[in-house]
């Protein structure tokens, strides 16, 4: 399965952690995400197709975690 790490900057607490994982999760296709305050990262992995990389941007950037993706 194909993997990647993106890097928020906004994960503070486990808070945001549970947040974004939370709303990663419900992405079609989205088999783990894994996300960690301390990197400031989250490590997705998916199954075929490929992800929208720009609607993942738009909905971390909606929710208040901006990522370089
Ligand atoms: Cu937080």
């Amino acid at each position: 399965m194909p993997k990647k790490t993106i890097n928020i900057p906004n994960l503070n607490c486990g808070h945001c952690v549970h947040t974004v994982e939370g709303e990663l999760k419900e992405l079609k296709g989205m088999i783990a995400a894994k996300a960690d305050h301390t990197q400031k990262t989250a490590i997705i992995e998916w199954e075929e197709p490929p992800l929208n990389w720009e609607d993942i941007a738009t909905l971390l950037k909606e929710i208040g975690y901006p990522a370089q993706i």
